[in-house]
């Protein structure tokens, strides 16, 4: 993997053949909280996202749209760019398979798969899925509707019978079983591991890797005839943003072999066996990981439009608000599971989790300090055990989430966060600092005081996920901007006491459902 304190993660690179909709935020935006993850954690951060533009589906659709490919690709591209920004995304660099670099790229890889005798010419006959851009076999189709024939995706399949470059995929099946078993994580969650371990064992077929029945894609070196397969140009996205071919840049060193390649179960098998077949026969380290996340369907169904149900991601942030969107993405479903999404599950997290929990300890604390220590941060005194035991709690956080985040189960971090948002509000209730104002109000210090530290912690940690909210608590805490990183959670001191606070606001109101208001 990359270097120690290097990190690089992937979304996959989207087919511009269309408009983002909810399933791509999600990728994106599960990426950009482990992106987010590690820069606080220290690493060097490398997150990659961009488009996939070449291949039939692209060109088809740029024909419908009466436009030219490129004129066409640069517009829907431009849409998915414009989504990072929406989604808050912290990319470092957008990849467009269009682009120079990337042509340089794939010539370069193809010119070592030939050198290394990978590559041989012959001549495809079969069934070829436009919309998923791959070849299947007889065996994996059924009959659709009219007794057509359709891929395991559903999509429909039609006959191609052309020459064809083939890679020699066949020669790489024991070198992928060594891998996987050399790296037990390479292929994440477990399930999916065993799936694609099975699918290599049966028995892996040269995979036909060119194509001369349309021009949209990267040319062949020295054959004019051919433009390469869209996955093989793809897939090499991952390499060329790490400046190969040139393997002795310093992003190159820094950042591969990649350490996460995230993308949903649809493209598992491009991404756990073409790739790291296609790279070990170009003599290239294979990525640490692919990790395989779970499909959203919308109200029980598959996202579509002839159902005119797709989810739109511009909307939805404009709508719930961008942590809001965020939170509920990576909260609501196991990350690897299938999930459901609606707007009543959406709201109903908003509700609970955001205003009731966090929301409502950061407000009552910071509320009560303005009112009761002067807008400044409370002194402590001695600490009892409840208050030592909510400490323990939040410290022991970071060491927890950690070990959760380095497996992407990125919902088990964040119910680690809500225990100890939960425990705080227990805390707050059975030590009832508003009765202590008068009967104590040294105790009440210490109290809010230790409040204040929990917060601190649950809001540090909560930036990945929620970094808009996280960072106005951090603000209402006085925490400069330069000790909100995880170095910050183990030093002491860090809420001076004395030290002004702004007046508090709350972060994350209450959504009442349209229409909801006017029936209560
Ligand atoms: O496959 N639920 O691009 P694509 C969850 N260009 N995630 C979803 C989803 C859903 N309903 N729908 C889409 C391609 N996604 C290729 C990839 S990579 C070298 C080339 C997400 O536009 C999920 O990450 O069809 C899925 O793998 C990806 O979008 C597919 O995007």
């Amino acid at each position: 993997m990359s270097e120690a304190d290097a990190f690089y993660i992937t979304t996959p690179i989207y087919y511009v053949n269309d408009v983002p909709h909810l399933g791509h935020a999600y990728t994106t935006i599960a990426c950009d909280a482990l992106a987010r993850f590690m820069r606080l954690d220290g690493k060097r951060v490398m997150f990659l996202t961009g488009t996939d533009e070449h291949g039939q589906k692209v060109e088809k659709s740029a024909q419908a749209a009466g436009e030219e490919p490129q004129a066409f690709t640069d517009r829907v591209s431009r849409r998915f760019r414009d989504l990072t920004v929406k989604l808050g995304a912290t990319n470092d660099d957008f990849i467009r398979t269009t682009e120079p670099r990337h042509t340089r790229a794939s010539q370069a890889i193809w010119k070592a798969l030939v050198a290394a005798g990978d590559i041989y010419l012959g001549s495809y006959a079969g069934w070829y899925s436009v919309r998923d851009e791959a070849f299947f076999a007889e065996s994996e189709l059924s009959k659709g509707e009219g007794g057509t024939r359709c891929a395991p995706s559903g999509a429909p399949v039609e006959w191609v019978e052309e020459p064809s470059y083939f890679f020699r995929l066949s020669r790489w099946q024991q070198p992928l079983l060594d891998l996987y078993a050399r790296q037990p994580d390479f292929i994440l969650p477990e399930s999916r591991r065993n799936e694609v371990v099975s699918f290599v064992k049966s028995g892996l077929q040269d995979l036909s890797v060119s194509r001369t029945s349309f021009a949209w894609g990267v040319p062949v070196p020295n054959d004019a005839d051919h433009i390469m397969y869209v996955w093989l140009d793809a897939l090499t996205n991952y390499i060329t943003a790490a400046g190969y071919p040139d393997t002795d840049c310093d992003i190159y060193r820094t950042f591969w072999p990649a350490d996460v390649h995230m993308v949903g179960k649809d493209i598992l098998r491009f991404h756990a066996v073409y790739w790291p077949a296609f790279l070990m026969a170009a003599g290239v380290a294979p990525p640490g990981r692919v990790f395989a996340h779970g499909w959203w369907t919308v109200e029980g169904q598959k996202m579509s439009k002839s159902l005119r149900n797709v989810v739109e991601p511009f909307h939805l942030v404009d709508t719930y608000g961008l942590d809001q969107v965020r939170y509920f993405l990576l909260r609501e479903v196991p990350f690897g599971n299938d999930g459901d999404f609606s707007q009543a599950a959406l709201i109903g997290r908003v509700n609970s989790d955001l205003a009731n929990d966090f929301g409502n300890l950061a407000q009552r604390t910071l509320s009560m300090i303005h009112n009761n220590c002067a807008a400044a941060m409370p002194e402590p005194g001695p600490l009892g055990d409840d208050d030592e035991a909510l400490l323990a709690g939040a410290h022991g956080m970071l060491g927890d989430i950690r070990a959760m985040m380095a497996r992407q189960a990125i919902h088990e971090a964040l119910a680690r966060i809500w225990t100890e948002i939960r425990a705080a509000n227990g805390y707050v209730d059975r030590q009832a600092p508003w009765a202590l104002r008068k009967s104590d109000p040294d105790r009440m210090a210490t109290v809010l005081h230790v409040l204040a530290e929990v917060i601190r912690h649950v809001a540090i940690l909560a930036q990945p996920v929620v970094p808009l909210a996280a960072g106005r608590i951090l603000d209402q805490l006085a925490v400069p901007a330069d000790a909100r990183d995880f170095r910050a959670l183990g030093a002491a001191g860090m809420l001076a006491p004395g030290t002004p606070l702004p007046k508090p606001e709350g972060v994350f109101p209450r959504h009442v459902a349209a229409g909801a208001a006017k029936a209560s």
